[in-house]
């Protein structure tokens, strides 16, 4: 019997009687010193999906990403590089949670027999993990579980957390999507950005500026530039310190770029030349670049988002392929993007809440579907029905050859398991050198209206109930009615506020007309919401 192994292993890592643990919108996610009772759950979990799923492999990556260096969080990744089933969100919450080694035991068996789960049967887990000081601790507490269980797993060490989802994929498929290793990312990704410049003559308009949070994104960009070659890869590579562990995030990263609108400290450039940011894991990218007076201006997922959607129509229309293209977004995307991708590129935009799984189902209604939170977590998704037209159609002239072939390269070019900072960065590349465009001209498409987004505490934010994709709040019943009259009395006012996910507290979100009109609608609904 396997549970005298779980009990004597789980004695090892015993959980805290004053603790309650949630698999959250991005796993487990915590200071990193009471993470080790939850790290061997979830090897017992991740073996249990595993043989639940006829022993395809599952991802295990310990990451907290853009948290500060003493969190550490973990999650799991579904055989098609997919996040984790949310009904085994809830099942990975019940076990971290088991009392005693006895209760963890009789709740894994608990498991296995409502499922149905054959435990003798074989277990396949894959493990990455970030650049933390914490991660080689807890990735033991993680293998001394799969080892009870007697689970197969084979560790990648540091890699950035699309590369882990990567992996994954490529296992499960038999590598049609790439080889199952790191470096069979670099190649697969390197040689479709290779094939996209170099094949049609394309070149970078100039050298660019990447930021890596001091994170795993600045080992595996530097791997990935080389792979590529400077001759059509120019980048100057800025925080890339994982040496340091107490700078990972610090002053640096896309999410102090995004909610600091200024540029890291390191990143030394002259007005006009673009500069990127990855945040901690690497699966955030967002771009941005002082303009000629010196001010600073942001090019967000959604900016990201409406370059793709608009490159791809464009390849599909020139290569005559009638493709359904539709772009999700959440709540928090900016109104003037929405509005540009309905008005000026014609594409349906579809609204989800906010979490990367949300988007990342609504997007699988497309042939193609881009999708991107504002903070710049995204990708673009092919189905098998697009690929299969793409691949199959026979062109009829020179020019559509081109386009089809330069669409076949793109899909490689894109991690379609989830959002991924370095690929992103190369689809981002790509497109400005095929259009010959700088910031500027990509961030001329729009004009984002000013927003402000603020943090309210709340004593329960569980009271705030939404609908509409978190737009409107149900309830406490008459906030939402108030929110209403004073929305109204705004020139191109919008506004919402929801529980966050991740903290204890309330997000108020406003855009408006003007920067100074868009700042007073955001304080007055946080007074409604306080
Ligand atoms: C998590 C989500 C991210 C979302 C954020 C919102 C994933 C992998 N991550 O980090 O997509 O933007 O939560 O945080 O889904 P909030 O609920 O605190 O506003
Ligand atoms: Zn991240």
């Amino acid at each position: 019997m396997p549970h005298e192994k779980i009990i004597e292993a789980s004695s090892k890592h015993p959980k805290p009687a004053d603790r309650k643990f949630t698999y959250g919108t991005a796993g487990f996610r915590m200071k990193a010193d009471l993470l080790d009772p939850v790290m061997f759950r979830v090897g017992l979990v991740a073996a249990l999906r595993s043989q639940k799923l006829n022993s395809a492999t599952i991802g295990v990556m310990i990451t907290a990403s853009h948290n500060v260096p003493a969190d550490n969080g973990v999650k799991l990744v579904d055989p098609m590089g997919e996040m984790l089933e949310p009904a085994w969100e809830v099942y990975s919450t019940t076990l971290s949670n088991a009392a005693t080694d006895e209760e963890l035991a009789a709740e894994y068996q608990k498991l296995a027999d409502q499922l149905k789960i054959d435990t003798t049967r074989s277990a396949k887990v894959v493990i990455g993990r970030d650049t933390r000081e914490s991660g080689p601790a807890l990735l033991k507490a993680l293998t001394d579980a799969l080892d009870a269980v007697g689970a197969e797993y084979e560790d990648h060490g540091i890699v950035t957390t699309p590369q882990l989802h990567y992996i994954v994929r490529c296992i499960n498929t038999h590598g049609l999507y790439g080889n199952p290793h790191e470096n069979g990312y670099y190649e697969k990704l390197g040689d479709a950005y290779k094939q996209l410049m170099k094949a049609h003559g394309v070149k970078q308009p100039t050298k660019f500026t990447v930021d890596c949070a001091n994170g795993v994104g600045a080992p595996a960009l530097h791997k990935l530039a080389e792979y590529i070659g400077s001759d059509i890869f120019q980048v100057e590579i800025v925080n890339d310190q994982i040496n340091e562990p107490s700078k990972l995030n610090f002053q640096c990263g896309a999410d102090f770029v995004k909610t600091q609108q200024r540029l890291p400290p390191a990143s030394k450039v002259e007005n006009m030349v673009r500069c990127a940011s990855l945040d901690g894991d690497a699966d955030r990218l967002i771009y941005y670049y002082n303009d000629d007076k010196g001010n600073f201006r942001l090019l967000d997922g959604d900016k990201i988002a409406t370059l793709a959607a608009s490159f791809i129509g464009g390849l599909a229309k020139d290569a005559n392929i009638d493709l359904n293209i539709g772009v999700v977004q959440t709540a928090y995307a900016n109104g003037s993007s929405t509005d540009y991708i309905k008005k000026i590129l014609g594409l349906p935009v579809i609204c989800t809440p906010t979490g990367v799984k949300h988007l990342h189902h609504a997007a699988l209604a497309f042939d193609v579907g881009v999708y991107f939170e504002a903070n710049g977590h995204g990708t673009v998704l092919f189905s098998n029905n697009a690929i299969e037209k793409i691949q199959e159609l026979e062109p009829e002239s020179p020019g559509q050859a081109e386009s089809l072939k330069k669409l076949r390269i793109f899909i490689d070019l894109i991690n379609q398991t989830v959002g991924d900072a370095l690929s992103d960065l190369l689809m981002v590349e790509v497109i400005l050198a095929h259009k010959h465009w700088g910031p500027k001209e990509w961030d001329n498409n729009y004009t984002d209206l000013p927003n402000r987004l603020v943090r309210v505490e709340v004593t329960d934010r569980t009271v705030f109930k939404t609908t509409d994709a978190e737009r409107r709040l149900i309830e406490p019943a008459t906030v939402q009615k108030k929110i209403d009259e004073l929305v109204l009395k705004y020139s191109k006012g919008r506004a919402f506020a929801r529980a966050s996910g991740t903290e204890d507290a309330v997000r108020v979100y406003a855009e408006a007309a003007t920067r100074g009109e868009a700042e007073e609608l955001a304080r007055l609904v946080a007074e409604i919401v306080a």
